[in-house]
């Protein structure tokens, strides 16, 4: 699979918006596989890749929230800019309350990026500005 058809990939869950990325990918195909325990964390490393576009090893504030944009996109099929419960697929109903800060029942760019820097402080235990694979995967599994 390309790097791109990865991202697409990796955007197409409600996870995309309540978690990180990587938590996302890693949900979405943990059913299909055999061994999830071992490849779980092979597709966390594919999520985290995919959204450290420069490489460096770190995804930094800037890199998270592009991810986090193009996962808000994905869902967004009727492109008005907000998520509904629809567009989500089956998700979490607590978890959809948590990101709808004014309570109207659909999700806002604003909400969703609020929420998911939030999260993305909360993973940065170091607080270097940027999330190291550990800090990443550390964060997917304290969220399960
Ligand atoms: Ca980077
Ligand atoms: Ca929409
Ligand atoms: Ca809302």
């Amino acid at each position: 699979m390309s790097r791109k058809n990865l991202r697409a990939y990796a955007c197409m869950t409600a996870a995309a918006v309540f978690g990180l990325s990587a938590h996302a990918y890693a949900q979405s195909k943990a059913g299909d596989l055999d061994d999830p325990m071992n490849l779980g964390v092979a597709y966390e490393h594919v999520a985290f890749d995919a959204a450290d576009s420069n490489g460096d090893g770190i995804v930094d504030e800037a890199e998270f929230a592009r991810d986090a944009a193009a996962g808000f996109a994905g869902l967004d099929r009727n492109h008005d800019g907000k998520l509904t419960p629809a567009e989500l697929g089956p998700h979490d109903p607590k978890q959809f309350a948590r990101v709808d800060a004014n309570g109207d029942g659909v999700l806002t760019f604003p909400e969703v990026m609020t929420f998911k820097m939030k999260a993305f402080r909360a993973a940065d235990k170091n607080g270097d500005g940027g999330l190291s694979f550990e800090e990443m995967s550390e964060s997917v599994r304290s969220s399960q």
